[in-house]
């Protein structure tokens, strides 16, 4: 048997698992919250500081040791805001292969945030068993049969080229994630694997990342869980100006507001003080 076709056996054994792992996460009655992990040198908030493979590792295990329920790991920036160059495969494979399995073996499930689907292939082999794609299966024509051949639960995400002031942000993420359901569906993904994300900062402007934020109760109608990714994002930098490592009152803030809204997965940096905030708001509401 070829290594790739032992994979995706393997894989395909580990697929109940994996989609187990969405529903235990989600069986939790609390919010979730998924730690960051860059190891890239041009991520907005955090480049080139977990770049070298043991101070990855040693940042995803103090994460899950402040109380991570999921580390996503991404090699290549996302590019919210345009500056980070395009990664090669081969680059970005060779920047996960000395922290990925090591990450996976912390205890907590992995998520791979790629836009590639080979690199989500190869990831979902070394032990993750998420994928978080940014351009929700829309950008690589094979990532969505990558995920359903695997079983395993993926983040879609809305995004768009650039940012266009003059449309209705919630009618273009409602359109977005409708054509990503699509392509879901006719690739076989089961509908209790997918997370819908609004993509906060990703093709929108401040304006409209605070719109999305706003009015993400609209978006529960689909019927899937919503995972939010607001830390250190520019639109706090909008409301209230400071550098992307000054803007943890903003990610709080947006983030208590993004659970009020429906949020059930929280994508964060700055892990110990977002489970703290997020255990105190859950404190006062139970206190009423
Ligand atoms: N934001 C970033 C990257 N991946 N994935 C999801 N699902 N949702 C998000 O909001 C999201 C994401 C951007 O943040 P970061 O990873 O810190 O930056 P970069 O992409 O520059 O590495």
């Amino acid at each position: 048997m070829s290594p790739a076709s032992q994979s995706v056996c393997h894989s395909a054994r580990a697929s109940g698992e994996a989609s187990g792992t969405l529903a235990r996460l989600l069986g939790a009655d609390r919010p979730i919250v998924m730690g960051i992990l860059n190891v890239t040198p041009d991520s907005f908030s955090d480049g080139g500081r977990f770049l070298d493979p043991g101070t990855a590792i040693e940042h995803a295990r103090r994460m899950v040791a402040e109380g991570a329920d999921i580390i996503d790991i991404g090699a290549e920036s996302t590019r919210p805001y345009g500056t980070a160059t395009p990664v090669s495969l081969t680059e970005e494979m060779r920047r996960l292969a000395p922290v990925l399995a090591a990450v996976a073996g912390l205890g907590v499930p992995v998520s791979i945030d790629t836009m590639k689907a080979q690199v989500a292939a190869a990831a979902l082999a070394a032990g993750a068993s998420i994928v978080n794609d940014v351009w929700g299966l829309q950008r690589d024509p094979d990532m969505a049969d990558v995920v359903s051949r695997h079983g395993v639960p993926v983040i879609i995400m809305h995004n768009r080229e650039t940012a266009d002031p003059a449309i209705d942000i919630m009618a273009d993420i409602a359109a977005f994630f409708t054509r990503s359901l699509a392509l879901a569906e006719r690739a076989g993904i089961s509908a209790d694997r997918v997370v819908l994300d609004p993509g906060i900062g990703f093709g929108k402007t401040p304006e409209q990342s605070l719109t999305a934020l706003a009015r993400l109760d609209q978006l529960g109608a689909f019927g899937h869980p919503l995972l939010v990714g607001a830390s250190r994002k520019r639109f706090i930098d909008k409301v209230s100006p400071a550098p992307p490592d000054r803007r943890l009152g903003g990610s709080l803030a947006a983030h208590l507001l993004a659970v009020a809204g429906g949020a059930r997965i929280i994508r964060a940096h700055d892990v110990a003080e977002t489970v703290q905030a997020l255990k105190v708001a859950a404190a006062i509401r139970a206190a009423r």
